[in-house]
């Protein structure tokens, strides 16, 4: 496995528990994979992929189940009670950077081994029954391991996709965006027990949950905004005004944990997910923007198909699970975007289009009414299940 994020630790668990080889890479220090906040929503097929495997005690315990997320718009709040609408299913909120500590203690319990901080990282011999990883360990000695799978599950940013030859996968991108979205994390307990998304004349405005302590948050910026041109003062001052509501709220502050980050909402998919003997998994095959929140779930159970598939490989000479592995991950990335894409048209503001913004208006008083947009929501807003 090259990369210890969820996707790399959820396979590598997996595959080791069944007694088979394996070692994971990965670039940064355990201390930073264990602290790195990213994702905090989990939908329901994350949450059972996790049951499944005996991984979710500390999301068990820690995480916060997620029912129902709460709207703003022309100052009045409305609630999608999203779960009653899908029979039950729902969210656990849960920081991803306990996730990864929780994975990496379950991997090291399986007896599995893991090169934390390794750089220069190369993959060879893709195509041949012996594929190899070249790499330097965190005190400078090179080494090499031949091995009978890959699996690339480095991030969207890793090598392993970069290393299948240009043309062999097919690129599929979405028309940039004129939005961007941008990330904030803040030191504060939430001012909410449900997730908001604030939709504004100023634009979109979202609080999020990560734990009792801290918040996360987003403001729609032009793709083209400077993260350095939102000092902590001006961030504030845009959540209260878009988040803004006709009843008794405060919207608590906080020290930022982190400088803010602009998030493009550009996504691309890069199909298949293999390559001969590189099999990818979670953003190394793909970039979701985090708007519907799920990047990491679809990241979890990729890593358990692909172990399920190399398992049956190896122990039964069955290749038909690896055969079908790129179109079934897919299948369910696509219902991802498709959610993806459908929140952002409803919470982004088109400041400049009269036409679409009455558009909007329109797809929010539906929410707000109709029990079958409500529905068609919910059935979103949880996919794939
Ligand atoms: P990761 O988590 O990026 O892990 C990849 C790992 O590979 C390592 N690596 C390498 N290792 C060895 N050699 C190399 N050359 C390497 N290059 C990289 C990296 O250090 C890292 O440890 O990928 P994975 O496992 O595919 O998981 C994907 C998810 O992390 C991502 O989709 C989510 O975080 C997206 N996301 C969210 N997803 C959700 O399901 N729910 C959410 O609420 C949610 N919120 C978010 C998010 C992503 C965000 N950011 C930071 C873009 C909120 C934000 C702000």
């Amino acid at each position: 496995m090259i990369g210890a994020g969820v996707a790399g630790l959820v396979a590598a668990v997996v595959l080791a528990r069944r007694g088979i080889d394996t070692l994971v890479l990965e670039a940064a220090s355990r201390a930073r994979v264990e602290s790195r906040p990213r994702a905090g929503l989990l939908g329901p097929a994350a949450v059972d992929a996790l049951e499944r495997n005996g991984l979710a005690d500390g999301l068990r315990a820690e995480g916060a189940p997620h029912h129902n997320c709460e709207f703003r718009h022309r100052r009045r709040a409305f609630v999608v009670e999203y779960a009653r609408h899908a029979g039950g299913h729902h969210h656990v909120v849960y920081p991803q950077q306990k996730l990864v500590a929780d994975l990496v203690a379950a991997y090291l319990a399986a007896g599995g081994v893991i090169e934390f901080g390794v750089t220069d990282v190369m993959l060879d011999a893709l195509t041949s029954d012996h594929p190899a990883v070249s790499f330097v360990t965190a005190d400078g000695q090179r080494q090499t391991v031949e091995s009978r799978f890959i699996a690339g599950c480095d991030g969207h940013h890793g090598v392993s996709r970069g290393s299948i030859p240009e043309g062999a996968l097919r690129h599929i991108r979405q028309r940039d965006s004129a939005w961007a979205w941008l990330a904030v994390l803040a030191a504060v307990t939430p001012s909410t027990d449900k997730i908001i998304y604030g939709v504004s004349p100023r634009g979109f405005a979202g609080h999020m949950l990560r734990d009792h302590r801290t918040s996360r948050f987003y403001l729609q910026v032009e793709a083209t905004a400077d993260a350095a041109d939102w000092p902590a003062e001006r961030i504030w001052e845009e959540l209260h005004a878009r988040l803004a509501v006709d009843a008794d709220w405060q919207l608590a502050e906080g020290p930022l944990l982190e400088p803010p980050n602009v998030i493009t909402m550009d996504s691309v998919f890069y199909e298949p997910m293999r390559f001969g003997r590189l099999i990818l998994a979670g953003d190394a095959a793909r970039r979701v923007p985090p708007a519907a929140a799920k990047g990491a779930g679809l990241a979890i159970v990729d890593g358990e198909t692909l172990a399920l598939a190399v398992a049956a490989a190896l122990h039964d000479a069955d290749e038909r699970p690896l055969n079908a592995y790129s179109e079934v991950c897919l299948g369910r990335a696509w219902l991802a975007q498709e959610a993806s894409t459908k929140l952002l048209q409803l919470v982004n503001v088109e400041l400049a289009d009269p036409f679409a913004r009455r558009l909007q208006d329109v797809r929010l008083d539906r929410l707000r009414t109709s029990p079958v947009a409500a529905a068609e929501f919910a059935d979103h807003y949880l996919s794939p299940r």
